[in-house]
């Protein structure tokens, strides 16, 4: 069988589960929210990279079934997350330019958010700037529902698409997520670090925050501190985990 095969079997086999990967304000030292990170533990091949699987599930059109179980996950668990007395948590999840694309998004999420009772502010959709900058009308249509509805937006992977800092002011957008590659070498690299020092100065410019994701250092991380990123998500607090996991961390047993 082709892993495309499997793919279409997966969801209906609860092969899919979700990781939680935490995002730490920079000034208190806390956990704000959790970004989900889908897992498609396959029968024989083991764990499948979403890097890998994703794609494919965007090519077949699988990717807006599975969105909609990984909206509804993320929005359970983080709900449970509230009843169990930690009110203040978000979910962060990815969307997809073919989720995206659906006439019914905005309808979906509302609803998985009535049905779950989570509050739309807990929920955050993290889109890149390929989604975003489609060649449409109605992005930026499609954002202001979303905005409505209550939920926060972030753009995903800054840097590394065709977007110009002065482009950001067009969509209303809560917080810029500056790409891995440019924390990456931030401390010896000096056109990396003026680069993520410039996306900072105008996030907040334009009313934003910034977050830095894949900080693995303490030298990352006190760079980013001096120069205001609100806030850091990487390596360096923890990886990608499950529920389980966060719940421990919660609780402060771990
Ligand atoms: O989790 P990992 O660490 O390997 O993620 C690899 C890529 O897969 C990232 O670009 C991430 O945004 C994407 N990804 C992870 N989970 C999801 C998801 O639920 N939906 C979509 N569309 N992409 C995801
Ligand atoms: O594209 P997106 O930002 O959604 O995907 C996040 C990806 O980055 C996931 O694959 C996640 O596992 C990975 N990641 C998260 N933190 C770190 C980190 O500190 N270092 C590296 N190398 N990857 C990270
Ligand atoms: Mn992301
Ligand atoms: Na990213």
């Amino acid at each position: 069988a082709t892993l495309e095969n499997d793919l279409r079997l997966a969801l209906g086999r609860s092969e899919f589960r979700l990781d939680y990967q935490p995002k730490i304000q920079v000034n208190t030292g806390r956990m704000r929210g959790v970004e989900a990170l889908l897992r498609w533990d396959h029968p024989e091949h083991g764990l499948v990279s979403p890097a890998r699987f994703v794609p494919l599930a965007e090519d077949t059109g699988q990717i807006v079934a599975i969105g909609e179980w990984v909206l509804r996950t993320a929005c359970a668990q983080t709900q449970a997350w509230h009843a169990a007395g930690y009110p203040d948590l978000t979910v962060s999840v990815n969307v997809s330019a073919c989720q995206f694309r659906q006439p019914e998004l905005v309808d979906t999420i509302a609803d998985i958010l009535a049905q779950t009772g989570l509050e739309a502010r807990y929920l955050d959709l993290e889109l890149t700037e390929g989604v975003i900058m489609q060649d449409r009308d109605d992005v930026i249509e499609t954002l202001r529902s979303l905005k409505k509805i209550g939920v926060t937006l972030s753009l995903d992977d800054f840097g590394t698409g065709y977007s110009s800092l002065s482009y950001l002011k067009r969509f209303p957008i809560d917080f810029v997520k500056i790409d891995q590659s440019f924390i990456h070498d931030i401390t010896t690299n000096p056109s990396d670090a003026s680069l993520t020092k410039a996306i900072i100065t105008m996030a907040h410019s334009l009313g934003l925050k910034a977050i830095a994701e894949g900080v693995e250092t303490d030298g990352q991380l006190g760079f980013l501190a001096k120069h205001r990123c609100d806030e850091v998500q990487g390596y360096l607090f923890s990886r990608p985990v499950s529920s389980t996991i966060i719940d421990a961390v919660l609780c402060g047993s771990f």
